[in-house]
């Protein structure tokens, strides 16, 4: 017997591919170290060519995973990803609050990823889910982690430069989470990718190189995957940002290509430093 690792709770969709999503969220928990749970909000069908369609799981059966595994086994810490409408976002927050879940809950910290569309631009939010996400779920997140057309849809500000991207941050504390990350990934032209880790009084200016690949699937669910895996190992926010920035980079580094259309990022190297054992996949 070992002891108990700590606890990160997912609430997310399913990608059928296995790339994003829950099954990013959970290979990331394990990668870092943590136990990961689930209470899954959604099923995509999708592979790496585009997102067919998904089906929202019943809002009851949602909270019913949030509060059963919380009351067993306990939450250290959580993220929310794919919430699909407002009715799964208005119940995850009100669950978040009663098993204490973030801000107005008591004390696991909630890193909110407002997830609205796949990378293929296929929607993963019901239109009007956006102002529930605003109103009902960025007041309880202990950190945010918008990608720029999140941060547009969220805001209305266009990141294109470090002066906007200061915006952005600003923009987005307005609407009640303690930090705001802003994104630089997506920033054309750029050689280094620079993220700002704001709480209004801090800048942290997270500074990292840019990777040139089409496969980058499941990069924003990987990151916030790993900086909720390190705020449940006990680390503040500042540091939890920095040794996830640290993760995704190299799980961007070593993304691999899948099927015909954009492979996911990847976590092995983490587990397997030297190569994974066995014959190659072809
Ligand atoms: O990467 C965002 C994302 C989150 N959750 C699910 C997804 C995707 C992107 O495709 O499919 C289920």
């Amino acid at each position: 017997m070992t002891e108990t690792p700590r606890t990160a709770l997912t609430i997310a969709g399913s990608d059928s591919g296995g790339g994003a999503g829950i099954q990013a969220d959970l290979r990331t928990f394990f990668a870092c170290g943590v136990h990961g749970m689930t209470a899954v909000t959604a099923v995509t069908v999708q592979n790496s060519l585009g997102v067919h369609g998904f089906t929202e799981i019943p809002v009851e059966v949602v909270t019913a995973q949030m509060r059963t595994v919380a009351s067993d086994m306990g939450v250290d810490a959580a993220k929310t990803g794919m919430l699909a409408t407002a009715e799964i976002i208005r119940a995850v927050a009100a669950t978040a609050d009663e098993i204490g879940l973030g801000a107005g809950g008591e004390s696991a910290p909630l890193v909110v990823d407002p997830v609205a569309a796949s990378m293929h631009g296929d929607a993963l939010l019901r239109e009007e889910a956006l102002e529930a996400i605003r109103t009902e779920l960025f007041p309880r997140a202990t950190l945010v982690t918008p990608n720029l057309d999140e941060v547009r849809l969220l805001t209305g500000v266009e990141v294109t430069d470090a002066d906007s991207q200061r915006d952005a941050a600003d923009a987005l504390l307005e609407l009640g989470p303690r930090w705001a990350l802003v994104k630089g990934g997506h920033l054309d032209g750029s050689p280094r990718c620079v993220d700002l880790l704001s709480d209004g009084t801090h800048r942290i200016e997270l500074d990292g190189p840019r990777h040139d690949t089409a496969h980058t699937h499941g990069g924003g669910d990987t990151l916030a995957a790993a900086v909720t895996a390190f705020l449940a190992k006990g680390l503040g926010v500042g540091d939890a940002v920095s040794a996830g920035k640290a993760f995704i980079e190299r799980c961007v580094a070593e993304s691999y290509p899948l099927g015909g259309g954009i492979g996911p990022v990847s976590p092995f190297w983490r587990l397997a430093p030297e190569g994974t054992p066995g014959p190659p996949a072809s």
